[in-house]
Formats: structure tokens, sequence, C-alpha cells
């Protein structure tokens, strides 16, 4: 994963920061250093880091933290609203009728994201048909043909047209009946006139609903006046950040992001169609402080029209390391909705983290009918065993599978899962940062829960 280098430096200092007993100047000190280190080692631009910092000293010994929110905690929440405004405000695009212009260098994936997007678009109910305008690579025509043959959706292309504002325009007309249309453009081993030119020229005549920048998560630090050249000739209204599940190290598009101040709408996670998620700015940042998804888990609790009482209750208990299948059973009866406790347990910070490996392949979609399952499974065991997990042996597994009419793999599979689950919270024990962190949240009711405009 790209910037996993950045995150667990990051992570690092945040540990660092929860795990101090108090915050002085030498410690603010070392953190910026740690923290400007990081961000350099990931590739960040050096004006960048140091603006950066400087707004972090300055905010850290200027401001006082809310009442009741430890020093410490106070740090790694000004730590994490700086790097916030990095990656911008979460945003992305309308379910509507529109027309979106990718642009990009050679290989940064316009062409793959076109029939991502297309997909997207196609799998919300939205008619899409796509319009080639490389006329730079021959071979950009058959790519895209075939990728919309794979969709199922309307391709147009002049395979000897050298004009791209012609090819365009008639492409357009051509596909006048559908609701979006995506425009594939030619790109350039490096940012030229020619390709400035090209692009403005198509911009400027048939003025695109979007215009998004699609750069390579891997890409360097040329990334940032590559960007800033392009948004100032074709004002880039989003970005989608492809081949994020290299190796790279992100901070050069990062950067970039930074400099052109537009909003990542979505990232590319493989070669497939399928590869491409919406992109959250602040979910995104939560999991590679290793702060856990808060959000998620905030707007779970309010959902419930339980009290902050019993959401700081179930925290504790949750964080004790003493939890048991009990009180998995009493946590799902007072959340009464399958839906919540899936979501909750994937909020959880460490699930999406190398080392949990059992919680990351817990496969989304079916975790709410196994969760169901489980429940029929906890119902079938007596007080004992639920209170005493580890005693369950082959004997009491082979009753409470005949109970429930579940496999005796289903049982050990639920106990697996819920000893890896245990092991996940216990490790989350000693991070006070998180649990101070997230109990102040709850009893504030705010992490600035502005709603995302999802369109999901
Ligand atoms: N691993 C990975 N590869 C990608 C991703 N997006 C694009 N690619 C690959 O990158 C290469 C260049 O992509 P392409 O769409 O042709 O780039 P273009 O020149 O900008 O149109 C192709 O081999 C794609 O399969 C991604 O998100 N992850
Ligand atoms: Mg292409």
């Amino acid at each position: 994963m790209v910037l996993e280098g950045l995150g667990s430096s990051l992570r690092e200092t945040i540990r660092k920061i929860s795990n101090s007993s108090y915050v002085d100047k030498q410690m603010i000190d070392e953190i910026i250093r740690d923290i400007q280190r990081a961000l350099l080692k990931a590739d960040v631009n050096v004006k960048l880091v140091l603006e950066l910092t400087s707004t972090l000293v300055k905010r850290v010994n200027e401001e006082k933290p809310p009442a009741g929110m430890p020093q410490q905690d106070f740090v790694i929440k000004i730590i994490y609203e700086e790097l916030l405004k990095i990656l911008g405000e979460n945003s992305t695009l309308k379910l509507k009728p529109q027309t979106i212009m990718l642009v990009g260098l050679y290989g940064q994936g316009k062409t793959t994201s076109a029939g991502k997007l297309s997909r997207f678009f196609h799998k919300k109910g939205l008619s899409v048909g796509v319009i080639a305008a490389d006329i730079h690579r021959p071979a950009a025509y058959d790519q895209l043909e075939q990728i919309a043959k794979s969709l199922n959706i309307q391709f147009y292309g002049e395979r000897n047209e050298k004009n791209p504002v012609k090819i365009v325009k008639a492409g357009l007309e051509a596909l006048k009946d559908l609701k979006v249309k995506i425009i594939d453009t030619s790109g350039r081993d490096s940012l030229d006139n020619e390709l400035i030119e090209e692009i403005r020229d198509l911009k400027k005549s048939i003025n695109p609903d979007e215009v998004l920048l699609v750069m390579d998560a891997t890409i360097g630090q040329q990334a940032g006046p590559q960007a800033s050249a392009i948004n100032e000739a074709v004002g880039i209204t989003g970005v989608i950040i492809t081949k994020m599940d290299g190796t790279g190290k992100g901070g050069g598009a990062l950067s970039a992001v930074a400099a052109i101040h537009s909003p990542v709408y979505f990232i590319g996670t493989g070669e497939h169609l399928e590869d491409l998620e919406i992109f959250d700015a602040k979910k995104f940042l939560s999991r590679l402080l290793g702060l856990g998804d808060l959000e998620t888990l905030l707007e779970t609790f309010k959902e419930t029209n339980i009290t902050e009482e019993e959401a700081e209750e179930s925290m504790s208990k949750l964080m004790s390391g003493k939890f048991n299948l009990k009180d998995m059973y009493d946590l799902w009866e007072k959340f009464a909705q399958p839906g919540i406790i899936k979501r909750m347990f994937n909020a959880l910070p460490l699930a999406k983290m190398p080392g949990s490996k059992q919680l990351e392949s817990v496969d989304l979609d079916s975790a709410q009918s196994k969760l169901e399952n489980y429940r029929v499974i906890l119902d079938s065991m007596t007080y004992y065993e639920l209170e005493h997990p580890d005693e369950i042996n082959a004997k009491r597994i082979a009753r409470v599978a005949r109970g429930s009419g579940k496999s005796e793999a289903d049982i050990r599979m639920l106990l697996r899962e819920f000893k890896s689950m245990k092991n996940n919270l216990k490790a989350l024990k000693g991070n006070r940062g998180f649990k101070k962190m997230l109990k102040n949240q709850i009893r504030s009711g705010n992490f600035g829960l502005d709603q995302l405009e999802d369109v999901g």
C-alpha cells in the first residue's frame, strides 16, 4: 500500500505522544522533528512540510485544549486536522448527467480510470458512454473500445482523426442521449506545451462539468509542478489517484493534491475495473494515523439512539481486555440492528492494518449474514460458555453445533474470530490517545461530523 511507510512513522509518533506523561517544549520539538522526517522521507515537498510543521507548532503553542481534553489528545487532534488540510475536503462526483474529461500524463491510468468511472456510474444506474480522444497513441483507441465492450457501454472514437476537438464534439453529439459522457485524452511522457495546448483547447471548446486529473500514487516530486501547470491550463475540479495498491512512497502525489487544492474523488487500487474506491479523506487519514475510523464509529453510536453513557460504557468494556462472548452477545442485544455491529468492528483501528489478518479477511459483504449466524450460535451456548469462551472444547462445540443447526466449522470460526477481535481490542487498550479521544468525542458528540455527500 502506498504511504504505508509514512503511516507507520506517524503512528509511531502518535504512540509516543499518547504514552508521554506530559507535553513540554522538548517533547513538541521532538514530535515536530519526527513528523518532518517522516514526511520528507515519504517524498512530500519540502516547502509543504515546513509550512505544515510551522502551523503545527503555532497551534500547539497558542491553542488551549477544550475542558477535559488532555494536552496529549489535543496535540494528536491538531496533527490530524493539519494533515487533513493537505488531503482536502471530502467531496465526490455527483450522480447526475455530466461530461467528465480525464487529463494526465502517459501511463498514469487515464484510460483505465475512464473504464472504472464508467463502471461506477453504470452500476449506479446512469447510462454511460466513453469517447476516445487520445490521438497520440494508436493503441489507446483499441484499449478504450475493448474496455467499453467489456462493460457493455457505448464507445465513440474516430481512428484516423487527428483533431481531438472534432472527435469529442462528434462524440458528444453521438452519445447525447446518455447521462454520463467520459472523455479519455492524450498524455505525454512529460509535460510539454503541446499537451497543455491540446487539453486547453479541448476544455475550452467542450466545456466539461468535471476535469479530473489522473495521477499515479507512486509519482515523485515532479508531480506538484506538473499538476499546477495542468491546473492553470484547464482548472482541475478533482483528482483520481491511481495505483494506490503499489508500494511507492506517495508523498509526491500528496504534495500535488495540496498544491492544486482539489479534492481527491477516487483512488484506484488495482488494474481491474472494479478496483476503484470513493476517497474519504477523514477515514483514510484516521486509518493512516492508527486512530481507527472514529467518524464511522461515532456516527454508528449516534444512529443507535443509545445514550452517551451507554456508548462510553460499551467502549470501555470493549477495550477492557476482559471482553467475553457474553459481552459480545449483550452488545448485540443493545445495538439491536445487526448492521451496526458489523460497521463498528469495521471501523475499529488495526482491523485494516498488517498483522490483523483475521479481521482483514472478513468479507464485508458476507459479514452481516455471518453475524446473524453467530447470534444463533451464541443462543445455543450456556451462560458458562459465554463467559468462558476458552473452555469451549470439542465436545461442547459438537453440542452447540447440534443445538444451533450450524456446522462445527461455523462454531470454530466464531471462536477464532472472537479471539482475534479480542486481541485487536487488547492492543488498543494501551492506546491512551485513542481511548481518551474517542470518549471525548462521544461526550461532545462532535468530531467535525459534517455530512458527507455520499453518492452511494
Ligand atoms: N496496479 C494498478 N495498476 C493500474 C491502476 N490504474 C491503472 N493501472 C495500470 O497502469 C497502466 C497504465 O494505465 P492506462 O490507463 O493505460 O494509463 P494512461 O496512459 O494514462 O491512459 C496499465 O497497465 C494499467 O493496468 C491501479 O489503480 N492499480
Ligand atoms: Mg490512455
